[in-house]
């Protein structure tokens, strides 16, 4: 082994973990399926390995940034790939049950296991604030914690049930993408009464923190199960879906944002949570999959 870390994967996410990586002073092999896509990691200082199996020999800290876990699979899978030995830190995105799998996988290939989620763009990778959930054997965490501070600044360890960072990654994500899909439809809103959306998106950034306590009030309230004595009720906001809906009907703009959130307040009222805290719909996810949709 003559560097410190490999980066597998040269997509634009693996590409900046590895500039992230020599930036912090790591000597680096990188490898990419296809060709081309390492010239300049080389120029920079990275060393090109012909093949995964000596990029794997090149380092004991393996990370794998690629599609998707059946591509790290497919990579690192032949027999003169020399895992054994390594700490295999995977980063590529995935559920927890692709980090129970991968694990399992890894180990009977005498590897140690870490799964990783970044919560970036590539250009925000190695920032001091850049987040970075960990989750796998503690002794993996160690062995790879100081190429991951690197990596991101903003470094949590989830704990040993290696699903854990997947968890959290969709978990954000999920919160994300709600809250990005909302912002669409606030756009519209704005288009279609001739307001500058940018001035949306910076009031949504300027106020970020007020609407964080609402998410962590409601986090809290699902944690103790206790919904009584709301601050906004089920009824209350499904009230304000139904402006939601109004207004779209009235500008002649997209509802399907307003439906969904209609949809989920009335099913909520109707099994009888109308008085509860908002958070109290969580009740009707927990039903599970939604009944089809009346016409
Ligand atoms: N980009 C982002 O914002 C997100 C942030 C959060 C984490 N994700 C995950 O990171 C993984 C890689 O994402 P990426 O942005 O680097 O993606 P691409 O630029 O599209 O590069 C894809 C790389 O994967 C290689 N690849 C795909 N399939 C295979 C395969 N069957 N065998 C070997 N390599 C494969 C591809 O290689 P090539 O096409 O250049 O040969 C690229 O290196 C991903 O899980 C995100 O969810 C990024």
């Amino acid at each position: 082994m003559n560097t410190d870390v490999t980066v597998i994967g040269l997509g634009a996410m693996g590409s900046a973990l590895a500039r992230a990586l020599m930036r912090g002073g790591r000597r680096v092999t990188a490898w990419n399926r296809t060709g081309g896509r390492g010239e300049a990691l080389a120029r920079e200082g990275a060393a090109l390995a012909p093949t995964a199996a000596a990029a794997v020999a090149a380092s004991p800290i393996i990370i794998a940034c690629v599609a998707g876990y059946e591509a790290t699979r497919q990579i690192l899978g032949p027999d003169d790939v020399p895992l054994a030995g390594r700490a295999l830190v995977q980063l590529s995105t995935g559920t927890p049950q692709d980090a129970r799998e991968a694990e399992a996988w890894a180990r009977a290939r005498g590897a140690d296991y870490l799964d990783g989620a970044i919560l970036a763009t590539p250009s925000q990778v190695g920032r001091p604030d850049t987040p970075l959930f960990a989750s796998g054997a503690e002794a993996a965490y160690r062995r790879a914690e100081a190429d991951l501070r690197i990596i991101a600044g903003n470094l949590m360890y989830a704990g040993a049930p290696v699903g854990s960072a997947a968890a959290w990654d969709l978990g954000v994500l999920t919160s994300l993408f709600g809250a990005l899909f909302g912002f669409l439809h606030g756009a519209r809103v704005f288009e279609s009464e001739g307001l500058a959306v940018g001035d949306l998106g910076a009031m949504i950034a300027r106020i970020a923190p007020v609407l964080g306590e609402m998410i962590e009030h409601a986090g809290d309230a699902i944690q103790s199960g206790d919904f009584g004595d709301p601050q906004s009720s089920v009824e209350i906001c499904t009230g304000g879906f139904e402006l939601f809906a109004k207004q779209a009907r009235e500008a002649n703009i997209n509802a399907e944002f307003p439906e969904f959130a209609l949809g989920l307040g009335r099913r909520a009222i109707a099994s009888g949570y109308g008085a509860e805290e908002f958070a109290a719909v969580i009740k009707v996810l927990r039903e599970g999959p939604a009944a089809p949709r009346a016409s």
